[in-house]
């Protein structure tokens, strides 16, 4: 495998693009023949993690799961991606300790909570905002910002393609062996 492994670890609002800007991450990583991998809600919540709801303990067994899964793909060569709110500086900080802080490159998705909650793609802002969903990230669960990411991009002030591009001239040096 002519590639090392990296992890990409978006934080964020729900809404905010994390899951989209993994998506055109992961296209140009393969263009490029970079064997990659995204981890999301998709793909976790769904399965290994179907059991876990939102609450701060939930939260923080669904992210120590998504960190030990991924330290797997890292440790094999893979470029990791995860989207995921990840809403609090210890977690995120347990996730780099699980993976290794050398390989963790961690990405904050600022884009405004009014703006995520104008996109509101799923309805569940609304739902929160009527109280039907409890502890929702950003209006009755906190999110707390990243101290110091490797990069931070607003989804709502770029092009995808920027924030994209932004991102593969930080990583691929450090892909690339
Ligand atoms: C936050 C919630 C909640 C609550 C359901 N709070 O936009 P989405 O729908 O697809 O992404 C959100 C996803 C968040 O899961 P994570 O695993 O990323 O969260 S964490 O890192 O905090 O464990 C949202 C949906 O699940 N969702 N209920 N109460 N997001």
């Amino acid at each position: 495998l002519g590639q090392r492994g990296i992890m990409i670890w978006m934080t964020g609002l729900s809404g905010s693009g994390k899951s989209t800007l993994a998506i055109a991450l992961e296209r140009e990583l393969q263009r490029r023949g970079i064997l990659c991998r995204i981890l999301d809600g998709d793909n976790i919540r769904s399965g290994i993690n179907n059991n876990l709801g939102f609450s701060p303990a939930d939260r923080r067994e669904n992210i120590r799961r998504i960190a030990e899964v991924a330290r797997l793909f890292v440790d094999t060569g893979i470029v990791t991606i995860a989207a995921f709110i990840s809403p609090s500086e210890e977690l995120r900080r347990m996730a780099a300790g699980i993976v290794g802080e050398a390989d963790f490159f961690e990405i904050y998705v600022n884009t405004p909570l009014s703006v995520c909650e104008q996109r509101d793609v799923k309805g569940l802002y609304a739902k929160a905002r009527r109280g039907e969903i409890s502890e929702f990230t950003g209006i009755s669960a906190p999110f707390e910002a990243p101290a110091a990411p490797a990069m931070t991009v607003d989804t709502s002030a770029m092009p995808l393609a920027d924030s994209v591009n932004e991102i593969l001239n930080s990583i691929l040096p450090r892909i690339n062996k």
